[in-house]
């Protein structure tokens, strides 16, 4: 652990650090903040809160109520004091920006250490930065995490992907981070360079930035020979660092002694007990530039209940089964990518390589899963073929209860991502009908 005070705290200790450190930033949103400070006195809200109970009658904030302050106006710091921002990608509306005083840059530091720590990372290590650099989050994250933690730090950002493999042999890395399908296309990189992957002196990796699933991470340890660790965070919460696995991959910490984290019903918005599936939603107790209360994440997860055995004594969140806006409803069955993608991760003969494909016929949407077949497959055998494909439909119709159509592609011809990768191709619109 990079800080066992905090991580460990017994939870008595801890609630009342949160209650506290939850009552000063609702002052501060308050006092500096026009939305929260209408929207508090609105519904007669003070923040002297009694206890940390008293945080689900607060208003939820959305990413929207963000968009309108573009671009600094939800800021609860003077401009004066902010040393940074980030932005999110932008890919589902107008960017929102985030804003970092020099405590905030110095608090992410000491929780993307925490992270790298709990893959077993230490200031003997190499790490190999692979999250783009720029607004992006994931790239100055890990790396001010990297140097906070001691370690060599290898700011090589995402891209060229053999030069990735070159440094990964020349450097000696020892832990990379970037996203799962990244990771995935490096391994690859390195078998068609003639470098086996397995002889690397890699021995983790940090991965996250978009949902992955547990049948992916045996493939990303089995090609690499690593142990691969989910890491968890969003720009308008912190960016990376928010959450993360230790070495039991048995659930994701949150960071609790700076991010208070609810479950709720995405329909009614009640919070949920612990162990239920719904949306996750974060406040930041500490952050000052940025300061969000109840933020609505549209992450679908759980709360695991029950202690972990490595020591800490944070909450875990179950990996992230997916965004609610990348759900697919398939005739009334709600079906997130990282299901289909656990299923033909577990297939023999398909590459982890996907699309999921809506489309229009006529007044009718239609869903078709693209997958590619691996790359020694014989394209002469098209009965193997044909079995193969009612294989992949089967064994989605057996785990998710619906029946999917299926495409099987060649090898390569799905666009492989350097950082996050797209998954879901909506073409609609295109087809006509939207
Ligand atoms: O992706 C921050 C990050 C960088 C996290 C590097 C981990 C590593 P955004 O670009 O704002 O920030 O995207 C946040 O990505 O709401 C999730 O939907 C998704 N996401 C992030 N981590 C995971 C994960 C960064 N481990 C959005 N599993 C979040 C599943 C993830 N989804």
């Amino acid at each position: 652990m990079y800080q066992p005070e905090y991580e460990a705290m017994p939870r008595l200790e801890l609630e009342a650090l949160q209650l506290e450190r939850l009552r000063a930033v609702l002052h501060r949103v308050n006092d500096h903040n026009e939305f929260y400070r209408t929207a508090f006195a609105n519904a007669g809200l003070s923040p002297d809160i009694a206890s940390l109970a008293d945080l689900k009658h607060f208003p939820f904030t959305v990413k929207d109520d963000l968009r309108a302050g573009y671009p600094y106006n939800f800021f609860s710091a003077p401009m004066h004091d902010i040393v940074r921002v980030h932005s999110s990608s932008g890919t589902t509306g107008q960017i929102t920006v985030v804003g970092y005083t020099s405590n905030d840059i110095d608090n992410w530091a000491d929780l993307m250490a925490r992270t790298l720590a709990s893959a077993g990372a230490t200031a003997d290590d190499i790490v190999q930065v692979t999250y783009g650099y720029g607004l992006f989050t994931g790239g100055l994250g890990a790396h001010y995490g990297s140097e906070r933690l001691g370690a060599v730090t290898i700011p090589i950002s995402g891209g060229n992907t053999k030069r990735q493999v070159q440094v990964l042999a020349d450097f000696g890395t020892t832990i990379l981070a970037c996203t799962p399908s990244y990771a995935i296309l490096i391994a690859e990189t390195a078998q068609e360079m003639g470098i086996d992957p397995k002889t690397l002196p890699l021995r983790a990796g940090v991965f996250g930035a978009e949902p992955w699933s547990e049948n992916m991470r045996k493939q990303i340890e089995e090609l690499l020979d690593i142990k691969a660790i989910d890491i968890y965070g969003l720009s308008e919460i912190l960016g990376p660092g928010v959450a993360a696995e230790c070495d039991q991959q048995h659930g994701l910490h949150v960071n609790e002694d700076h991010f208070i984290i609810e479950i709720v019903d995405p329909e009614t918005l009640q919070p949920v007990p612990d162990g239920e599936m719904g949306e996750v939603v974060f406040t930041t107790i500490t952050k000052e530039g940025i300061p969000v209360i109840r933020y609505r994440t549209r992450d679908i997860s759980r709360i695991i209940p029950g202690e972990c055995a490595c020591g800490r004594t944070s909450r875990r969140m179950e990996r992230i089964t997916g965004r609610s806006d990348d759900m697919i409803i398939v005739r009334g069955v709600n079906v997130f990518p990282s299901q289909i993608e656990q299923v033909l991760t577990g297939i023999e003969g398909v590459a982890p390589h996907y699309q999921v494909v809506l489309g229009k016929k006529g007044a009718m949407d239609t869903v078709e899963v693209h997958v590619e077949v691996a790359a020694d497959t014989n394209f002469d055998e098209i009965r193997a073929l044909e079995r193969l494909q009612a294989t992949v439909r089967n064994e989605i119709q057996s785990a998710l209860a619906v029946s999917i159509a299926v495409k099987l592609v060649e090898p390569k011809s799905i666009e492989r991502s350097q950082g996050k990768a797209k998954r879901v191709i909506d073409l609609r619109a295109d087809q006509g009908g939207m």
